[in-house]
């Protein structure tokens, strides 16, 4: 028999999935011409799997009847939308041994509720199709965050995405009323209720959000409208310190109440990458001062009425020194252009070289503290090393980012540091009371480190949930939780 020949069953299974989802749904490495590594190949390029077969199935039935196949060969599923994540949960282990289920091909508006304020839509949506057709119907849905040109719903539920919205309309979490998921089993869970009342047991909507594909397959969703604010308004302010920029927080919290929809800080390192990898961006007020937030100030009322406020908030952070400068967007166009600074910070980062992601949250009234405490210690473990330090301060969400020092090869960096960087910061995050994961999960980057920062009798019960649900271990094996 030739070396890559595959064993019989594995031929089954892969004609049984093929006879599924139809035979060009169906990518093996022994296909002609084959390319799969844009599903092998995380978003990062931390990692470069290897998958026995990307199947793409076209309906529910079909992911159901994917599922029952591969657990009745003992195939592992990694479950896929955008591949966007940043934490190695979306693509497959090296062993040729797990299939790709990408979801993208589920991609349909099944329904708008203008009444009840809800669509439902599956899962291989792309976040910005989602965005549009809520806004084509005259409605708002708030997720939004850098990748939303090509992550899935699907994906932001599985990780339970945050954005840069999250201080007005929460986490993904928070704008779904409803899930269709395919269970471990290969069964049908119809959760689409889009009611915003049911107490009637455990709540396993919240469950399957955020279990990076290792509980069930979201197959669709039903998830929350708001109404399109009346004006829109963003500003840009240079802050003297993290401590005013928290002030600053606080103020505006004060000032503008609900309408305050986002707030985000970068340090001067953060906005000097974006200046540097992408001049044609202008970013402005960076190079005088150490930290710069945008925030961003949704009206129900008028642009007049929101320029007012906004601008009464900056005169007073002004006065109390909370910031030294400031700028506000004279129209949409400039607005999207700071918000397009802001989110090519992590492509800026991509370009300088491989780093060492940190997405952590800390209690807001903590974060100058942490900063401090922990930019020294750095400092001292890794002499050079260089700080990208952005967020949703608004979330107390940071991302506390690490750079090799100028000119040292980002490989290297990472072979030599990650281990001991990883844990001196994740120790201080524990000192903080703070998370060692705010938005992007766990994955496999973080699955080592889980034990020893997560209460043991949580995850107690997480391995309880992942046995009970998932017995054979089918579902994205070694995510979140390390093999049994
Ligand atoms: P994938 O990467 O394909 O998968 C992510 C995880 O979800 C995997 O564990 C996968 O197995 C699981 N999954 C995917 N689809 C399903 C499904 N249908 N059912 C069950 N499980 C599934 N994240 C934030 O929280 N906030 C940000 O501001 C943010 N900004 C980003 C900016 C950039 C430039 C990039 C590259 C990433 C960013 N991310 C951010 C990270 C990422 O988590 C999000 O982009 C997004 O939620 C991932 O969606 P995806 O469709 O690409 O999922
Ligand atoms: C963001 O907020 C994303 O832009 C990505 O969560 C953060 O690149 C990062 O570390
Ligand atoms: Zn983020």
């Amino acid at each position: 028999m030739h070396m890559n020949t595959p064993l019989p069953s594995t031929a089954s299974l892969i004609a049984q999935l093929r006879q599924i989802c139809g035979a060009a749904n169906v990518l093996t490495h022994d296909d002609p011409g084959a390319d799969l590594s844009p599903w092998e190949q995380d978003w990062r390029k931390r990692v470069r799997g290897k998958a026995l077969a990307v199947v793409r199935p076209g309906s529910t039935p079909e992911v159901a009847a994917v599922v029952k196949a591969c657990a009745a060969a003992h195939t592992p599923i990694v479950p896929q939308g955008g591949n966007t994540g940043l934490v190695v949960g979306g693509v497959p282990d090296d062993s040729g041994t797990q299939i790709v289920l990408s979801m993208t091909r589920m991609n349909a508006v099944r329904a708008i509720d203008p009444a009840n304020l809800t669509i439902t839509v599956e899962a291989g949506c792309v976040l910005q199709n989602l965005q549009a057709a809520a806004e084509g119907a005259g409605f708002l849905f708030p997720l939004s965050l850098g990748a939303e040109g090509s992550c899935t719903i699907g994906g932001n539920l599985g990780t339970n995405a945050g954005g840069t919205q999250v201080v007005r309309y929460g986490n993904t979490r928070e704008l779904c009323l409803g899930l269709e998921v395919v269970t471990a089993l290969g069964e049908v869970w119809n959760g689409l209720t889009g009611l915003r009342k049911d107490n009637t047991g455990y709540d396993l909507r919240n469950l399957m959000i955020g279990s990076e594909g290792t509980l069930g397959i979201i197959c669709a969703a039903t998830m929350k409208l708001y109404p399109l604010p009346a004006a829109q308004l963003t500003a840009w302010a240079a802050v003297p310190s993290m401590q005013a920029a928290v002030d600053l927080l606080g103020l505006a919290h004060q000032r503008l109440g609900p309408g305050l929809t986002g707030f985000e800080v970068m340090n001067q390192f953060a906005l000097g990458l974006v200046d540097k990898h992408y001049p044609q961006l202008r970013v402005p007020l960076w190079q005088g001062t150490p930290w710069c937030v945008l925030l961003e100030n949704s009206d129900s009322e008028n642009e007049a009425h929101a320029r007012a406020q906004f601008e009464a908030l900056l005169e007073a952070a002004l006065e109390a020194g909370f910031v030294s400068d400031a700028v506000v967007a004279e129209n949409l166009t400039q607005a999207r252009g700071l918000w397009h600074i802001r989110e090519s910070i992590t492509l800026a980062q991509a370009a300088e070289g491989l780093n060492i992601k940190h997405d952590i949250s800390i209690p807001v009234s903590r974060i100058p503290a942490f900063v401090a405490e922990t930019d020294a210690l750095l400092a001292r473990e890794v002499p050079g090393v260089r700080m990208v330090d952005f967020g949703h301060l608004g979330d107390g969400n940071l991302h506390y980012n690490v750079q090799a020092p100028e000119g040292v090869d980002g490989q290297v960096f990472l072979r030599e540091n990650e281990e001991r960087v990883n844990t001196l910061v994740f120790d201080q995050v524990l000192k903080f009371d703070g998370s060692i994961s705010a938005e992007h999960g766990v994955g496999e980057l973080k699955v080592g480190k889980l034990p020893d920062y997560k209460d043991p009798t949580a995850l107690a019960m997480m391995r309880a949930v992942k046995q009970a649900l998932d017995p054979q271990n089918l579902l994205n094996p070694g995510r979140v939780l390390t093999r049994p």
